[in-house]
Parts: structure tokens; sequence; C-alpha cells
């Protein structure tokens, strides 16, 4: 009998060549006689074109050519990607008479080595004709200066209408508080900046190397991009060093690099620098939120409103999307009998927002655990008591909500029961009790979060899909090809775990292949935490029905009935009951003729992990500086595959949602100049700002696969931020501070306290 690995701790098998040989990454390949695009960008935030003069540029050394948004006057302007959106709001892939960000790409040059081009971009003349910038967000939908005038509006979309939301939804209520909270806009910053290289075959074939999240959704946004059939181009994505959200698809910039090489029939390379992509790929989150929440003094919530504004950027793209999901996820796991959201997403002069990880949802669970928060101070309860009193009842058939969210399973008061036994809950209030009878300077925060989330959501009909192709060959090793496409997740790993759990070939003899749309022409890619449940299930259904076929094949070979054959696991073979000698390896029936499946498993509905998070903080009352001493988190993502890939999801999640809390923030000035272009300015989180995570287990399998996983990619990101926020809140609670927004500065906590000290109400 074979033991089953599934659910073990498997180190990555990936590691080994990424810590000896290195990685490679786009901007490694070797692509002889490539030459180099350079991209000139706007400099100021919303200006009339009158010139792009590159002249000077041309006669600079090293300069093949330079193009501007003239010279692509023939490629169709791509339309916003969702139908509801304002269709006007089209984003050219080089600006043509209005800049609507600084950043946004107006001109290229292209060069034989890539440092020429640096130099040759600072000769190319801009004749600015400046307009007034729309900054912010709030103001936005009723500025009287248009992104785009023929859109009549600076609204991308709106979910739900404001003018309808209920004039009686807090009524009854004996304690209503209401907020507005900043969501603040932060950058992906992903290791690997982003980058292209293109290349067109004599037959009008483009191959596009490209790091992305799915070369398949990479294919048709680009196609749609260059105004081309799909069947024309052929994506690679070789090494990817993080995406975070913010590669998937493909940006202005790609398609920009394809043309390029096609209009000189020449190989064309692109990678962007830090201060480039600070600039240049979406941003996260960026959204204002209006909470209001209402009950009654013992602590039962009856009603909740979110009213969102959302920062789509100066183009719409995914980030106008973002508040669906949020609304969608809106009373978290509360059972709560009235609630409301709305929301619109406006265009501002500002680079263009997109999925960050957790896109959406970490926004919805901020929003309700600040107003949970925001509540139980207002009733003078405990923030735990309250959370308690609130939760769903445990469930294990789906559960719908208001926002006709479908939950599939979940026991959140266990998780959040769990958590608080992790942390000594009711000792860090006994310290914190003390510090504050002594009047320590260095107060003492505890902060909560509980939530749930979507994962894996598709809007295919059926639901949503993933293949994958199984093949074992002769000499016992087997080949993977999966349509999901890791960039740090580990799949390499576990989808070789789960053929090789089926199969009984060796993991270190299984190779697993994704990213080339030639070999692999559908699939999903990887984001919204839907590789394991669909791409891993996937491998699992393809192997089993591998075995199956199989079976028929040795069953011929042994002339036997295939139900009387067994497979052996751990022998990889085919034995008859009661005849053990008489054995059929796998390898065997691969010689003949080739033995492998392809398999799309599809599931029912997207699935719902959830979980608690506390935090504790420390924060200065004379300096305002705050120290995080423990983050004690339970994510609940159903049966764990890898506990140790699992882990390390959750551990690089947390440190993304702590650094929002407290350190990461884009900000641009009045005039939509962006401050924070460089690591300098743009603070992200290290290991010295964060202690060693305390994860307990908890495990509430779905019924939605095989597998019983949900995702764990994002619950980091979306449990930890408001833990963190809250915790650092609660620290200052008993000088009346009710609210700080994000993130929490030593300079933004000691205005505070100043405030709060001079008598300023926070409530
Ligand atoms: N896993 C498991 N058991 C579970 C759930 C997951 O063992 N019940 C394992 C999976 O096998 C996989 C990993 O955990 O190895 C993550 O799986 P899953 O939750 O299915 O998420 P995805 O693989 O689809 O990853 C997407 C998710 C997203 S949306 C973002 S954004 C994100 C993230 O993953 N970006 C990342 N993690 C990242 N990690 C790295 N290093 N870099 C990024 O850019």
């Amino acid at each position: 009998m074979s033991v089953s690995i599934l659910g073990t701790r498997v180190i990555r098998t990936e590691d080994p060549r990424f810590l000896t040989s290195g990685g490679v990454y786009t901007d490694d390949m070797r692509l002889p006689g490539a030459c180099h695009v350079h991209f000139v960008r706007s400099a100021v935030a919303h200006a009339r074109i009158r010139s792009v003069d590159v002249s000077a540029a041309l006669e600079a050394p090293g300069v093949i050519a330079a193009f501007t948004g003239a010279d692509l006057a023939d490629v169709p302007l791509a339309k916003p990607p969702m139908p509801n959106m304002n269709a006007e709001m089209k984003q050219p892939l080089l600006a043509t008479d209005t800049v609507r960000y600084v950043g946004e790409p107006l001109a290229v040059v292209v060069t034989e080595q890539r440092y020429q081009g640096e130099d040759a971009a600072e000769l190319v003349d801009v004749d600015y004709d400046q307009l007034p910038p729309v900054v912010d967000m709030t103001v936005a939908a009723d500025s009287g200066t248009l992104l785009f005038p023929a859109a009549g509006t600076n609204v991308v979309v709106a979910f739900g209408d404001p003018a309808a939301l209920a004039a009686d939804l807090f009524d009854g209520c004996e304690v209503v508080v209401s907020r507005t909270i900043l969501n603040q806009r932060i950058a992906p910053a992903p290791m690997e900046t982003r980058a292209a290289a293109a290349a067109w075959d004599a037959d009008g074939k483009l191959t596009a190397w490209i790091p992305n999240q799915g070369a398949q959704g990479t294919r048709g946004a680009l196609a749609g991009l260059l105004g081309i059939d799909q069947a024309q181009v052929r994506i690679i994505t070789p090494d990817v060093g993080g995406a975070f959200g913010a590669k998937f698809g493909a940006d202005p910039e790609h398609a920009v690099v394809c043309w390029v090489a096609r209009r000189l029939g020449r190989t064309a390379r692109w990678a962007e620098t830090r201060n480039e992509n600070l600039l240049g790929m979406t941003h996260g989150r960026a959204q204002v939120q209006t909470v209001t929440i209402g009950g009654s003094r013992d602590g039962k919530v009856a009603a909740y409103r979110l009213e969102i504004v959302q920062d789509s950027g100066a183009y719409p793209k995914f980030g106008a999307f973002l508040p669906m999901l949020t609304i969608l996820m809106a009373p978290g796991p509360y059972a709560i009998g009235r609630a409301e959201a709305v929301a619109t997403s406006v265009a501002t002069n500002t680079t263009p927002v997109g999925a960050y990880r957790g896109a959406g949802r970490p926004e919805a669970t901020a929003a309700i655990e600040r107003a949970m928060d925001l509540f139980a101070a207002e009733i003078g309860a405990d923030p735990a008591v309250v959370r308690r009193q609130n939760l769903l009842p445990p469930f294990t058939e789906p559960h719908t909500t208001a926002f006709g969210a479908v939950y599939d399973s979940g026991d959140y008061a266990t998780a959040l029961d769990k958590a608080l036994a992790a942390a000594g809950y009711e000792d860090l209030r006994a310290e914190q009790a003390k510090r504050r009878a002594d009047g320590d300077v260095v107060q003492l925060g505890i902060g909560l979060s509980c939530y749930v989330e979507i994962t894996g959501a598709g809007a295919e009909a059926g639901g949503p899909k993933e293949n994958a192709t199984v093949e074992v060959h002769p000499d016992g090793s087997a080949t993977i090809l999966t349509g999901t496409s890791p960039h740090g997740q580990g799949h390499q790993t576990v989808w070789a775990m789960l053929a090789s759990d089926e199969l009984g070939i060796p993991i270190d003899k299984i190779t697993v292949k994704w990213g080339d749309t030639d070999l692999i022409p559908e699939g999903g890619g990887t984001g919204g935490s839907r590789s394991l449940q669909q791409g891993g299930a996937a491998v699992q259904q393809a192997s089993r029905e591998l075995i199956g076929v199989a079976r028929q094949r040795a069953a011929d070979e042994l002339e036997a009935n295939p139900d009387d054959l067994v497979f052996d696991v751990a022998r990889s073979a085919f034995t008859v009951a009661g005849d053990p000698d008489a054995a059929v390896p796998l390898t065997r029936l691969a010689e003949t003729e080739r033995l492998f499946v392809r398999a799309v498993f599809g599931a029912p509905g997207a699935t719902f992990p959830f979980g608690a998070h506390v935090a504790v903080a420390e924060v200065d009352t004379e300096t305002g500086k705050a120290v995080l001493r423990r983050v004690v988190t339970v994510d609940d993502a159903g049966t764990v595959i890898n506990p140790l890939l699992a882990e390390g999801q959750r551990h690089g999640g947390i440190a993304q949602g702590v650094a929002q809390a407290l350190l990461e923030e884009v900000v641009y000035d009045a005039d939509g100049n962006p401050l924070t272009t460089t690591f300098a300015d743009y603070p992200f989180v290290s290991a010295t700002e964060v202690p060693s995570f305390e994860l307990a287990d908890m495990e509430t399998p779905t019924t939605y696969n095989p597998l019983g996983a949900k995702g764990i990619g994002e619950a980091g990101t979306i449990g930890s931020t408001p833990a963190v926020q809250n915790a650092i809140i609660d620290a200052l609670a008993y000088l009346g501070v009710r609210h700080i927004d994000m993130p929490a500065s030593p300079q933004r906590i000691w205005q505070t306290l100043q405030s709060a000290r001079a008598g300023g109400n926070q409530a």
C-alpha cells in the first residue's frame, strides 16, 4: 500500500534551480540582434500635446528609429475591459492628442543598446498645453474638468444608485456610527518589473515573451491591443519574478514593443526600470469608503451601508471593476439583517488602477472590520465579543448573502475562537489594562479581523474551468501541461504531488509545463487564488482518467477483465487480484502507444475561504512610532495539499497586508505629480518590520472540488491589514481615538495623538 503524500510538507522542487543557476526572466532571454525600446513618458498629469519632436533623438548615437502616437494611427483603440464601462474612455498605445497621467507613454526611441535609449529619450521635445488635473477621486465625478470630453463624465461605471439608498435602513437602531475611511493606493512592486520581447516570423506570426499570470489571457489581451487575430500570436512565459495581480493580460507597452518589432522587421525588447514600474504598472486598492453601521446597545448589528468611490486612474482597467467584488463581499462573515452598498468608479489623472493581491476583497474586509470596531467602541463593548455575537452560525450547505454571494461552507466563530486562544486574548487585554493604569509611554493595542473571501470566481458558462494534460512516458517519467501559470506559488511541486499520488511516479520524474500558448492553447492562468481548486483538481482528474485508459490497455495485455485489475500506486503498475506476479507497469503501457489524457475540471462555483487575524502592536505615545509585536492568524482554505507552500503563501500575504496598514502609499501632489517613484520614497515591507507570524491551523473542506481545497494565495492580505490598523487604533482608544487612516505612519499617529490630547473628538 502506498501512503498519500497529499497534505505533507514536500519542499519546493522549483527552488534548487532558482538558488543555483537562477531563473531565466524575460530580460535574461538571449535574443541576438534585438533592438531596445525605450519609452518617453508624460511629465505632466493632464495636457494637450501640441507636438512631439523626435528629430534630435534620431541623431543620437545608436538610435534606429523613434515613433510617436501618430505613427500608431493604424492600431484601433481598445475599449475599456468591461462592457458596462464608459466606452469613450479608450487608451491609445501611445498618447496622441492628450496625456492623462504622469508616466503615460507618448513616444518610443529604439536603439541598438539599451543605455542609448535613456540618453536619446532625453532629446525628445514634447510641447504640452497644460490642462487642470483631476487628482482627488472624491471630487472627480463633479469636476468641471473631464478627462474624456466625449464621455461627458468622469464616471467610468456606477454600481447601484446612491439616490436609491434606503432612507429607513437604520430605523430602529439604538446606535448608528458613520465614518469615511481611506483604503489607500498602493503599488504592487514585484521584484521583476515589466518586460517584453517580440519577434515576427515570415508568415506574420508574432512570438512575444512577456512575464504574465496566464499566457492565454495575455495572448487575447495583446491581440486585442494590436487589433490582430489571436491565432497570429504565440505567448511564451519565461520565469516570472512576482506579479501580485498586476501582470494579468497585457499593457500598452507590451503591444508597442510588438508593433515596433513588426515595423522594423527586427526582434525588439524592453524591460522597465524600477522608476518606470512605480510610475507605469497599475496600482491597487485606491478606494474612499463611507461605512455606516447601526444596531442595539447590547451589541447586535442590524444594518450596514457601504458607499465607495473607486479611483480608476486615467484609463479604466480592472481597477474600475474592483468595487463589484468589494460590494459582493461587503457584509463579510456577519449575519446582518439589512445591508446595502453602492460604488462609483471615477477616472482621475493618475496611473491606472488594476488588481492587487486580494483585489476588491481586502477593501471589503477593511470596511466592515473598521465598522465593527467603530460600533464596538461606540457601545463600549469588547470588539471580540461584538464580532462573536454577529458572526454567521456554522454552515455546510451553501449560504446566499444579501449581495448574491453563495458562500460554500464556513465556520467563522471557530476561526475567531482559535485565533483568540492562540493569541492569549484575555492575557493581552490584561496587559493592556495594566499599561494604561500605569500610564506607560508605550501602549499596547490589540486588533482583530474576521474575514470571508471569494476564490476561484469565474464568469464562464457552467462555472469556472481549468484543463490539464498528464502524460506518462516509457522511461518512467511524466509530463503535466497546465493552464495555470505559477509565479511564486509552487505549482510545479504541488501539481507533481497530485499526479504522483495517483500514478506512483516519483515527483522528481514529473515535469510541469505552462506558459506557451502553442503548447497549451487554453487556460485561465493564475489569479484570484483559483489555481489549486481548479488547475490542481484538473491534474488529479487527468491522472485518474489516465489510470482508466491504462487499465483498459493493461487488461488487453493480460487478457483480463479490467475490473479484476488493481492499480498498485506503490509499484506504479496494474496487478491481477490474487496474482501479484502478473504486473503491468504504467511505463510499459506507454511504450506501444502514447499514454496521455487531457481533462477539463469544472467547478460548480467559487469557494469562500475564511479566517480570523489578531494583531498586537505597541505604540509610543510620545513619538507616534508603532511596532508590530505579533500577528496570529487562522486562515481556513479547506483541505491543505502542501502545508509548507500554503504557509509560505500566508506569510507573504500577511507581510503585504501589514505593509499596507503600516507603510505603503502611492502619493500624488495636487498637480498630479507622483511623489513615490523610487524605493527611497515608496517604502515596502522587509523582515525588520514584521514579527514572526503565528499560524494556527483550521481546515473546513469544500465539496466544490474533490481535493476539498479553497484558495490561500490572497488570504494574508485580506485578514491582516484591518487587524493591524485596528491594533494601532486600539492602543490609543483610551484617549478617545476612533480612527486613523492607513498607512499608520509615525507622523499620522503623532498628529492623531496631538489632536486627541487637544480634545479633538475622533469618532
Ligand atoms: N495550496 C495548498 N492547499 C490549499 C490552497 C493552496 O496547498 N488549500 C497551495 C497551492 O498548491 C499553491 C499555493 O498554495 O501552491 C497557492 O494556491 P492558490 O491558493 O490556489 O493560489 P494561486 O496558485 O492561484 O495563486 C494566486 C495568488 C494570487 S491571486 C496572488 S495576487 C499572488 C499569490 O497567489 N501573487 C503572488 N501568491 C503569490 N506568491 C508569489 N510568490 N508571488 C506572487 O506574485
